[in-house]
């Protein structure tokens, strides 16, 4: 995606609206703007129990332009309520988007600390709210920040991340610099309104690796998330030495929107020390922009973007574009990488369950009759693979699929241990034969997936063009744009596979009447 206005002209909001309703590929369990585009999510908090969901919204139509903040509530993480736009563009620094940022409580007072666009240009402004946290003023001394760092070449510098650390704010902005690579600038401010620069928290540096591969650190870093994976808090001891700090971004490079990508290290005083670089989601683009924020239980939940596969005349037409991640609880592995689940919530959602008996499935490549089918799908399934073996499991399958072992459309996931003992393998997501629509996006995802004794717990949620899969913890995201209205799901094996235990539902929906585009 590249994040250029569209020379389009508004539909009429009815219109928008009851396209949008019609799509069979619109989700019907995750979160989605009334129609119209939604991108990154913002503010993402609890508030006095409640939980805030804040996002990039145009409610003029299904591209990205004039950015506003749109804003949904939950008791429960589940079901959402839309509220009045939070934010939306005014004369001043804000003119062009009032574009991402985060939600911070300032004595009590709720504050947004966001990027005014105008023209080109991005900076820092902060708005203030309500107790209840419908109404936002801007304040007069809006942007906060009057520039960027001066004498450095910057790539471009925008979205906030704030924390309190002791008697002060401090704010990371991300940017890039030219030549070098990502970064997040660092600055510190006794009241959220006037800021003093440190310095670059961490530069990256763009000439490793391949700007092919899916961890390439890109040119810019956006929408940067710092914080303290385990007990503690940013800038303090740690309880014990392994609980790592952690800086997530979204590798960006000149209009591209690339990957989540993060950093394991120690964030001290003025700058972090990396000690690894991960990739945060396999599915790449597809779940972009993550933030994430603590919950008043302790959990830290991320949402992320699932961007749209098909093109920008195809999202026009559908009246709608992008999705919300489910929440996910994200914690620290043995090996300190992070491990995702969907949050236990999504559970109430459960409907009809079809199980099947544990099971040895000797390989022919024949797929297996699971009895089981439909577009909103909450699978979980635990395997042991044998070295060398391949589980197949497919998804959203056409009508043939199981008669004649071959379906025109399949959305397949794939877990394969490698013939070597060592509990190593790879989670795949083929989508090759997941559209007949050639203009869509099915590139190949994929990733390592470590399988202590080929075992792998996995979850996969099906929502009609949203697919989120968690296999021992490690996430894959992405979009599929099945044109066959197929339901079917199969399993196949090659090799040896235990199939230890097999539970799906069908999932309910979590958005009942008429929304409108203006709460
Ligand atoms: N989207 C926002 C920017 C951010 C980008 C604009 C990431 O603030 O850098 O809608 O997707």
């Amino acid at each position: 995606m590249t994040e250029s206005t569209h020379p389009l002209g508004t539909v009429p909001q009815d219109e928008l609206i009851a396209r949008a309703d019609a799509d069979p590929l619109r989700p019907r369990f995750h979160f989605v703007s009334p129609a119209g585009w939604l991108n990154d999510p913002n503010g993402v908090s609890q508030w006095k129990g409640t939980y805030h969901l804040f996002y990039q919204y145009n409610p003029e139509g299904a591209f990205h332009h004039r950015i506003q903040w749109g804003h949904a509530t939950s008791t429960d993480l589940v079901h959402w309520t839309d509220q009045p736009v939070a934010l939306e563009p005014s004369a001043g620094p804000d003119a062009d988007g009032c574009w991402s940022g985060v939600l911070v409580n300032d004595g009590g007072t709720p504050t947004l600390v966001y990027s005014g666009r105008l023209g080109e240009q991005e900076l820092p402004c902060v708005a203030v709210g309500s107790a209840d946290l419908l109404s936002w003023s801007k304040i007069p001394q809006n942007p906060v920040i009057a520039a960027p760092p001066a004498g450095v070449d910057i790539t471009a510098y925008r979205d906030h991340c704030v924390w309190r650390e002791g008697s002060i704010w401090r704010q990371l902005v991300g940017s890039g610099i030219r030549g070098r690579g990502g970064t997040a600038f660092l600055y510190e401010s006794e009241d959220l309104r006037s800021w003093e620069y440190v310095g670059p928290l961490f530069i990256g540096d763009a000439s490793q690796g391949d700007p092919a591969d899916s961890d390439w650190t890109g040119t810019m870093w956006e929408c940067v998330d710092l914080f303290r994976a385990r007990e503690g808090s940013l800038g303090t001891v740690p309880p014990s030495g392994d609980a790592p700090d952690v800086l997530v971004f979204s590798a960006w490079d000149n209009g591209d929107t690339r990957h989540p990508l993060y950093w394991t290290g120690r964030y001290s005083e003025n700058s972090f020390e990396p000690t690894g670089l991960h990739r945060l989601d396999y599915g790449g683009r597809f779940f972009y922009a993550p933030q994430s924020f603590q919950d008043e239980s302790g959990r830290r939940i991320m949402f992320g973007w699932l961007q749209e596969g098909r093109s920008d005349a195809a999202m026009i037409e559908a009246g709608w574009s992008g999705v919300m991640s489910l929440p996910r609880v994200t914690t620290v592995a043995d090996d300190g990488t992070l491990g995702f689940a969907p949050v236990p919530e999504i559970e109430k959602l459960r409907r009809d369950h079809v199980g099947l008996p544990g099971q040895e499935l000797v390989g022919t490549g024949a797929p297996v009759a699971t009895g089981v089918s439909g577009s909103q799908l909450d699978l979980e399934l635990d395997v042991q693979l044998e070295p060398g073996a391949v589980l197949r499991l497919g998804l959203l399958g056409s009508a043939d699929c199981g008669v004649s072992g071959k379906s025109k459309e399949e959305t397949v996931i794939e877990l394969c241990r490698t013939t070597e003992g060592d509990g190593q393998g790879t989670l795949r997501l083929d989508r090759t034969q997941s559209s007949l629509d050639p203009t869509v996006d099915v590139d190949d995802k994929s990733g390592p997936l470590p399988m202590p004794d080929g075992r792998v717990h996995l979850r996969v949620l099906v929502d009609r063009s949203a697919v989120e899969i968690f296999a021992n913890g490690k996430p894959l995201t992405a979009r599929v744009y099945p044109t066959l209205a197929g339901e079917h799901v199969s399993l196949t094996a090659e090799g040896t596979v235990r199939l230890l235990s097999f539970d799906a539902w069908t999932m309910a929906e979590i958005f009942g009447g008429a929304r409108a585009l203006f709460p």
